[in-house]
């Protein structure tokens, strides 16, 4: 028999099976698969980095002996009777903080004195030994319970340098006191979110070896959610100043093995490392007053000056950690919560709006195509960083193009990556089309990471133009605003500390690329 094209020889029976078949497996939804999220780009933050970095701000408190002895770095020989804040209230210092945007508290349980603001099983010197409720008080206890009620996070700094303990200088036997002294901080007082240390140490002082590992182990061990700063990590790193400012160019990126604790390289630590193999993000220190210590000398910088800072530390990628010293009543001082409820003030007035909520958005390329809502372009004006806007592979312009659907007058750009997918951003700039019809350069940036503000004197424009020059890999947006300050001064059209070079390695160009030459970078 012959059989036609359709063939249609076959028993109809078998017709049918088949014709089944091929229904089972023919999708039942018409919906189109969805495209996967591209690779990440190692390396990537652990959850308990990332919970730190969305938190932004962070408010320091050094408190004890120094803070009645008008001392800075206590000798160790201070009377701890001289401790006594009649009116201590660890509610108000946990409300300053809230109030003002701090969701995170960082207490100095025992500074370089070796005094310790808990009942210490392994030393006299500490509250116990002081005129503050007979020696029945905790302070670490008091914030502790105060921080959970309010629902702020906590974080203690336990100082390797301590200047009245006899043991110190004994290598073997401080790292058990230390250790011993940490465990206590780590299981008496409910969740640590964030445990402090620093290489600090006087000239002359007795020389001796910390048994960092050991330590980072049992802090993970005791305090699973808990990150570790240290001037390099090994959960956030020191900026290597004490001003308060990042790098221009700031990498969450960090060699943890070419850094030293008690010994880095300032600029190494304020720029972190494009090729780093650690995710270590930067930590910015800065007091509220000149000292750290509460002293009445001593009035607090103005609510500009720390707006100044937050462009320096939060809008380059990095925590700002605020010094706010409780002063010797107990509390922290009218003038301070003043300050920090302008500052406040200051970040709403300028913040609470982006300008560029309503506009339309478009890009050179969406991943998965223009019909795919996964990856729209539109998702950069969505909060957060878990939506956002990725490019095609393989392309050679990455191009948002922002309709504000009117002119708008603006000074400031936002821009966030989507930091679980890696840092990638090296280089970007923002234009403007001006009345002429031609696009005009309005500011370069280097590096983004989980926030970049960049400020400039006010332009005016209906259409924007962001371009990414450089990136690790495809580069991805997960939030984008503009908005108007009209508080801070600003002269120039550049970032002034502007740093372009990417300590002296060799950058990507633009181009396309795959994941092994990023490896290889
Ligand atoms: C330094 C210390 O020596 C200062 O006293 C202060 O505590 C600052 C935050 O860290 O290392």
């Amino acid at each position: 028999m012959k059989k036609n094209k359709n063939n249609c020889t076959k028993p109809i029976s078998q017709n049918l099976i088949l014709t089944l078949l091929a229904l089972y497996f023919i999708p039942i939804s018409n919906s189109p698969l969805k495209k996967p999220p591209p690779l990440p780009i190692l390396p990537l933050p652990s959850s308990p980095q990332l919970e730190w970095q969305l938190s932004s701000m962070a408010l320091f408190l050094h408190f004890g002996p120094n803070t009645f002895t008008d001392s800075e770095w206590g000798t160790g020989r201070a009377d701890p009777r001289v401790f006594n804040p009649t009116r201590l209230n660890a509610s108000q210092w946990v409300h300053a903080a809230k109030s003002a945007g701090f969701n995170r508290v960082i207490l100095t349980a025992k500074h370089h004195d070796g005094f310790c603001l808990w009942p210490s099983e392994y030393t006299d010197y500490s509250v116990k030994s002081s005129e503050w409720k007979n020696g029945t008080g905790d302070v670490v206890a008091e914030l502790a319970l105060a921080a959970k009620e309010a629902g702020v996070d906590l974080g203690l700094y336990l100082s390797p340098w301590d200047r009245h303990e006899p043991s110190y200088g004994k290598t073997l036997e401080y790292n058990e006191f230390y250790m011993a002294q940490m465990a206590e901080l780590l299981t008496r007082y409910g969740e640590i979110k964030e445990v402090w240390l620093d290489g600090a140490k006087g000239e002359g002082e007795k020389d001796m070896e910390y048994f960092f590992d050991s330590w980072f182990s049992l802090i993970h061990q005791l305090q699973p959610r808990a990150v570790i700063f240290s001037d390099v990590g090994p959960d956030t790193r020191w900026i290597g100043d004490e001003a308060g400012v990042a790098g221009s160019t700031c990498w969450s990126l960090f060699n943890r093995s070419d850094a030293k604790i008690g010994g880095t390289d300032p600029r190494y630590s304020q720029g972190g490392d494009p090729h780093g193999h650690d995710w270590v993000p930067a930590e910015c220190d800065v007091s509220i007053r000149r000292g750290w210590f509460w002293h009445a000398s001593e009035a607090p910088k103005s609510a500009v000056e720390l707006l100044d800072l937050y462009y320096k530390s939060v809008g380059r990628n990095c925590l700002l950690l605020l010094n706010v010293p409780p002063n010797s009543s107990g509390l922290i001082s009218a003038e301070d919560i003043q300050v920090l409820q302008e500052f406040s003030d200051l970040r709403k007035s300028i913040f609470s709006y982006n300008l560029a909520e309503n506009a339309l958005v478009s890009a050179s390329s969406t991943r998965g195509g223009i019909s795919s809502s996964q990856f729209d372009p539109h998702n950069v004006m969505k909060e957060g960083i878990y939506t956002y806007w990725a490019p095609e592979e393989n392309q050679s312009d990455w191009t948002l193009l922002i309709n504000l659907q009117e002119p708008v007058s603006f000074n400031v750009l936002q821009v966030q990556e989507p930091i679980h997918m890696g840092q990638r951003i090296i280089k970007f700039h923002l234009d403007i089309l001006n009345e002429e019809g031609t696009w005009k350069k309005v500011i370069n940036g280097t590096t983004v990471g989980y926030q970049r503000l960049l400020q400039f004197p006010t332009v005016k424009s209906q259409q924007l133009r962001f371009v990414i020059d450089k990136s690790r890999a495809e580069p991805l947006i997960s939030h984008s605003g503009i908005y108007m300050d009209k508080f801070s001064i600003v002269s120039s059209m550049s970032d002034s500390t502007s740093q372009t070079s990417l300590n002296g390695s060799h950058i990507l160009q633009k181009s396309m690329f795959n994941h092994s030459e990023i490896a290889a970078i």
